[in-house]
């Protein structure tokens, strides 16, 4: 029998590639090229398989293209770059990374919260510059993380374990929104209180935003949201860039409408917003909440296993659309 053929889209740890070649023919990608949507249909052709990031869009055009392939696994836990009804349409396989990251990605957007309430980018810019010459009563003063509103937009699993960070970490005072609310005895032991959406912009001291980015959550947070948070408020994103509109963030910052912004996530990424880069009430990270060393491990391993199940007869141990494949059309 002939070995089944994958496409490792973007460079990943050598030992995750080596383990593929256990069981498949693997084209890899070493240099860590970003195809273009050409580059990605001509190099999928004969193959059965993709282990793809963010940077690789699967939809309807590529999958007609591409009648070979059964499997993509994305090695991330958002799957925005993945058209799943297309995926369900030409009988492909979808999977994604969840839980491995959870724990980490909550670190990051509790630190770049933290980060932006106590103004550590903007102070650290200023020691560098060398502008510090003596201590004034008023210097950097930001604003309170324990014992404030925290307000989440978007309650999964990286929105719970930020919750639980301030709740039970900071003694904050949680609300949360989402298109579904959670089970009260999830909530209890969350200490998390379910508000509209109004609610919680008009509450929230620091509002995070972790929720997934779809043609629903596009601009969530514009200018009309804005301007309804409290002027002292500070905005963390760490979910994707288009769930706010970075322009009218840009304009809200600059005229003091919100205090100040967290963003590891944006609008045309890699690319920022050119305002957002000219303020300095804004910290700026690319789009890293999930990289700690052992979790972009684990994301790779998770991938990697569910191209493996799915290509030798297993069971995709984190499948997103296996459900729809198995409905009868
Ligand atoms: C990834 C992410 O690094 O998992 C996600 O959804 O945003 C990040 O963890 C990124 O999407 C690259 O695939």
């Amino acid at each position: 029998m002939t070995r089944p053929r994958v496409l490792v889209a973007r460079a990943v740890f050598p030992e995750v590639v080596a383990r593929l070649r256990e069981h498949f023919d693997v084209e890899d990608n070493p240099s860590d090229i970003i195809y273009t949507p050409a580059e990605l249909i001509a190099r999928l052709q004969g193959k059965q398989g993709a282990l793809t990031t963010g940077s690789e869009r699967i939809g309807a055009d590529l999958l007609a293209a591409c009648p070979e392939l059964r499997v993509v696994a994305n090695m991330a836990v958002g799957y925005n770059n993945f058209d799943i009804a297309a995926c369900n349409a030409a009988g492909v396989l979808a999977t994604n990374t969840p839980d491995v990251l959870t724990e980490t990605t909550a670190d990051f957007g509790f630190a770049l919260m933290m980060a932006t309430a106590r103004r550590m980018a903007e102070s650290e810019r200023f020691l560098r510059r060398g502008e510090w010459t003596r201590w004034a009563y008023d210097m950097f003063t930001g604003s309170d993380v324990h014992g404030a509103a925290l307000g989440i937009l978007g309650m999964g699993r990286i929105g719970q374990a930020i919750a639980r960070r301030g709740a039970l970490g900071f003694g904050m005072q949680v609300s949360y929104h989402n298109r579904s609310r959670l089970p009260a005895e999830t909530e209890a032991e969350l200490g998390a209180r379910y508000v509209s959406k109004a609610e919680l912009l008009a509450q929230a001291d620091h509002l995070l935003l972790v929720l997934p980015y779809s043609a629903d959550s596009h601009h969530a947070i514009g200018a009309a949201e804005l301007a309804q948070m409290k002027p002292t408020a500070t905005l963390t994103n760490i979910a994707r860039g288009g769930i706010v509109d970075d322009a009218a963030l840009a304009a809200a910052l600059r005229a003091g409408r919100i205090a100040a912004a967290g963003l590891d996530v944006f609008e045309g990424e890699p690319a920022v917003h050119p305002d957002l880069l000219t303020l300095p009430n804004v910290v700026l990270t690319p789009h890293i909440a999930s990289a700690s060393l052992a979790t972009r491990r684990a994301m790779a391993k998770l991938a990697a296993d569910n191209l493996i199940a799915a290509l030798t007869g297993g069971v995709a141990p984190t499948p997103i659309n296996a459900a729809a494949l198995l409905r009868p059309s």
